[in-house]
């Protein structure tokens, strides 16, 4: 009875509101990671017509179906939408939903982060698509390479549709980034030491790592480009000392590691699906992180085999060639783990696993057609034409759509709650297997053949109409096999049998409780002896819900979770999240107003929107912490824990850090563009510096200085001062510098002072923010969390601005 009693007083705490106010509000982390997938299925099903459309054009030569212009736009936001509003999306959805429950947690780090990033997501992806259908949609090719992108060539808003509504999306992405990696370090179950995660953790951590430094040069590009195209700051146009390579360069610095950042999550079910098919263990669980880390790192030091044919000087194409090729190796390393494990266990022939074969021979053929890639030479003849089109589908479905099929067959009875009623997803499978091989195998050999990637129409008489047609032929079939996909999933939740507990007999925790899974999760918290809790302790599940683990308690209306030590996995705090909130989804309708004035050309009007989204910001700071010292909380089995806001670093702490380096990311990029240009574009050295004063770095520099100190001493009106005077300083310098418009030396510069006048307001606001909380009575010395946090910014932003100071007088100084 008490464990019933448990339930009712848990779900009255972390349940969703009934009805619409629940849509709004819901911050759950199994709500949101539902919608997710929902919205990026429903994206992939637009992107999908919209090849249908693309092959449809190519079944014939000479073909008038759609035309050039619409063409165009067919492939870009087919391009577009497939990585940008369906894969990441897809990943962070399943992400979203599952961590938690693996971890042995009750949400994520920041629940209400989850939802801000859903709704960023929602209204961007939105806005690309309603602009599709009014005519606009963005058309010079997913990659948006200018000069094709810039004012001259692409005069309506096309692309700004794509640059805005990107870089809005874009803002989710990191939130689930930072999200994920804070969570997968502090919210795991206690007991749970690094080397006990679960594969899919390590995958997701590397996954979240390498979206925090991979994103940043794309969105800075993404400013830059439309900055270019909305005031004329000529960083991309080689008449005013600007580079069309610098954008393929930030570009694809992103671009590469994206690649990886599709394929580990991918990797990650595959790796968490495959030994539970096989009944047997995964085979080579460290060399496998080995081998994540080693992708991860690796796959930053590969963008320039995208650019082999821009002329490039011949050591680097060694280099990059080389560490192209050298890539295989850890995925390799995977694939001999996974055969391994299919070896020594007794595998059945369940559905997941049918789609992982798919996924094993689809892969692999990529793999080895990016080797050949890898190759200048080689690349250098298949460049731009079909082949490369072959080659990037069969590494993306392959290692991405195949594997979060074998998913969504596994994890769909954990949603549910049912099981499957008919066969249809084998049918399916064929269809998309067959369909899929068709489509792009015979684009290898049209690439082969010469057929250029992105050309809407060909004449006869080159050997490449059997090809095309039979390619057409194959994207139909995989279309009625994704149209019979998704009958049977609305089967399976309408008409399937309502199954027992963990179905697959797997041993992760997320099959630790009741199906589908309460608001809260886990009625009380696991802990964790071992890589496979539910192998060694079978009853888990029914132990946890009686409430026989940690937390089992509802107190407060507190949203209680447990916050462990990253390495030992020794509890450490009582993390106290915060409940459903307006605040997401008002702060994404205002970051919203601010990228649809700027789509608009209304650049008066955008501004008007930023101070809403810092007020924003500032109630949901507000929000957090107590007014009172309470001690440590009764956490069970003897321990006795501090609430969050009495820990020395909270998880806001280990996310601010994750934020500030995503920001400094963003600002090596722009040092490195800065510098690029300064070496390689041509029109150089710039017609006037900006002068050599020392009175900016002066300023700056002594502004600096007084901030660090005094914010130490708790002296925050003098910190405040001291950002202010960096403020001061800055503007100065963009006063007396030259125009930004006339010379991408000073377009550059001028985008170095924005980001340190930017990070030096940031934490001005932050500091006022701390002000007006002591004074409200909610720090303490045992509550002094946020302090620390406030004060993380505030040595940002003293850094980059004297830094920027400095930096943008030295060339003067020097001529
Ligand atoms: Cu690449």
């Amino acid at each position: 009875m008490k464990a019933l009693q448990l339930h009712h007083e848990l779900t009255a705490i972390w349940r969703t509101e009934p009805g619409w106010r629940g849509h709004l509000r819901s911050v759950n982390h199994s709500d949101i990671g539902k919608r997710f997938i929902v919205a990026a299925f429903v994206f992939f099903a637009i992107g999908g017509v919209l090849a249908m459309l693309i092959r449809a054009q190519l079944a014939t030569p000479r073909s008038a179906f759609v035309g050039p212009e619409v063409y165009n736009q067919l492939f870009t936001m087919h391009g577009s939408i497939m990585m940008f509003l369906f894969a990441i999306p897809m990943f962070e959805g399943l992400t979203m939903y599952l961590l938690p429950k693996m971890l042995g947690a009750r949400d994520l780090a920041f629940p209400r982060l989850s939802a801000l990033g859903w709704w960023c997501y929602l209204f961007g992806g939105t806005i690309i698509v309603l602009a599709m259908l009014a005519g606009v949609a963005p058309n010079a090719g997913w990659f948006l390479y200018p000069p094709l992108s810039g004012r001259t060539y692409t005069p309506g808003i096309n692309s700004d549709v794509w640059l805005l509504g990107v870089t809005f999306v874009e803002i989710s992405a990191m939130c689930a980034a930072i999200e994920i990696a804070v969570s997968i370090l502090k919210l795991r179950a206690p007991g749970m030491r690094l080397d006990r995660m679960p594969i899919f953790a390590w995958y997701m951590l590397a996954t979240a790592g390498m979206m925090i430094f991979g994103f940043p040069p794309l969105i800075l590009g993404s400013i830059l480009l439309e900055v270019e195209r909305a005031f004329g700051w000529p960083f991309f146009d080689p008449a005013l000392g600007g580079s069309p390579l610098l954008w393929q360069h930030l570009f694809w610095l992103f671009g590469h590691p994206e690649v990886y950042i599709i394929f580990l999550p991918a990797a990650g079910a595959v790796s968490t699906i495959l030994p539970v098919m096989a009944r047997a263990r995964l085979l080579g669980y460290g060399a496998i992180i080995a081998a994540i880390m080693a992708l991860a790192f690796l796959s930053f030091g590969l963008w320039v085999h995208h650019m082999f044919t821009t002329g490039i000087p011949h050591m680097a194409l060694g280099f990059f060639s080389a560490a192209s090729a050298l890539v295989a190796v850890p995925t390799a390393v995977q694939i001999f783990a996974w055969l391994g494990t299919l070896w020594s266990g007794r595998p059945q022939m369940k559905l997941p696993m049918l789609y992982l074969i798919g996924f094993f021979i689809v892969f692999v053929l990529g793999g080895l057609t990016g080797v050949m890639l890898a190759m200048v030479p080689f690349d250098a003849q298949a460049h731009d034409t079909a082949f490369v089109t072959a080659h990037l589908h069969y590494v993306l479905v392959g290692g991405f759509v195949f594997p979060m099929l074998a998913a969504a067959y596994y994890w769909l009875p954990h949603v549910t709650g049912r099981q499957r009623v008919m066969r249809i997803g084998e049918a399916a499978f064929w269809l998309i297997f067959i369909g899929f091989n068709l489509t792009f195998f015979m684009m290898h050999l049209t690439g082969l053949l010469g057929m250029p990637r992105r050309i809407d129409t060909y004449p006869e008489g080159m050997g490449w109409t059997a090809l095309n047609l039979l390619s057409s032929i194959g994207g139909f079939l995989q279309a009625f096999g994704f149209a019979l996909f998704l009958i049977d999933v609305v089967l399976q939740i309408g008409l399937g049998r309502v199954h027992r507990r963990n179905p697959w007999g797997a041993t992760t925790l997320e099959w630790a409780m009741a199906t589908p899974a309460p608001a809260y999760n886990f009625a009380s918290l696991a802990t964790v002896t071992d890589r496979e809790p539910l192998s060694t302790q079978p009853d888990l599940g029914v132990r946890l819900a009686r409430g026989e683990g940690l937390l089992a308690v509802a107190r407060n209306g507190w949203r209680e979770t447990m916050v462990i030590d990253m390495t030992t996995g020794a509890p450490e705090h009582v993390a106290i999240l915060p409940g459903n909130s307006w605040l997401p989804i008002t702060t994404a309708a205002m970051l919203g107003g601010f990228f649809l004035s700027m789509l608009a050309g209304l650049y008066a009007v955008a501004p008007l929107f930023l101070p809403m989204v810092a007020w924003l910001g500032w109630r949901w700071a507000w929000t957090n912490g107590y007014h009172e010292d309470v001690g440590p909380l009764d956490a069970g089995h003897g321990y006795r824990l501090p609430p969050s806001f009495e820990a020395e670093r909270t998880t806001g702490w280990w996310g601010s850090v994750l934020a500030l380096g995503a920001s400094a990311t963003l600002f090596t990029a722009l040092l490195f563009g800065y510098a690029f240009l300064w070496t390689i574009a041509p029109n150089w050295p710039p017609p006037r510096l900006i002068a050599p004063s020392l009175a900016v770095p002066a300023l700056a520099s002594a502004g600096a200085a007084l901030s660090v100190v005094t914010a130490r001493q708790g002296r925050i009106a003098a910190a405040l001062g001291g950002q202010a005077a960096i403020v001061v300083a800055l503007v100065l310098l963009l006063w007396w510098a030259p125009a930004p418009t006339g010379h991408a030396y000073a377009a550059t510069s001028a985008a170095i002072a924005a980001y340190g006048i930017f990070h030096a307001g940031t934490a001005m606001l932050i500091l006022a923010f701390v002000a007006a909380r002591a004074r409200a009575g909610f720090h303490s010395p045992a509550r002094s969390g946020e302090v620390r946090i406030a004060r993380l910014w505030s040595d940002h932003g003293a850094a980059a601005g004297a830094f920027c100071a400095i930096l943008l007088v030295v060339p003067g100084w020097l001529a």
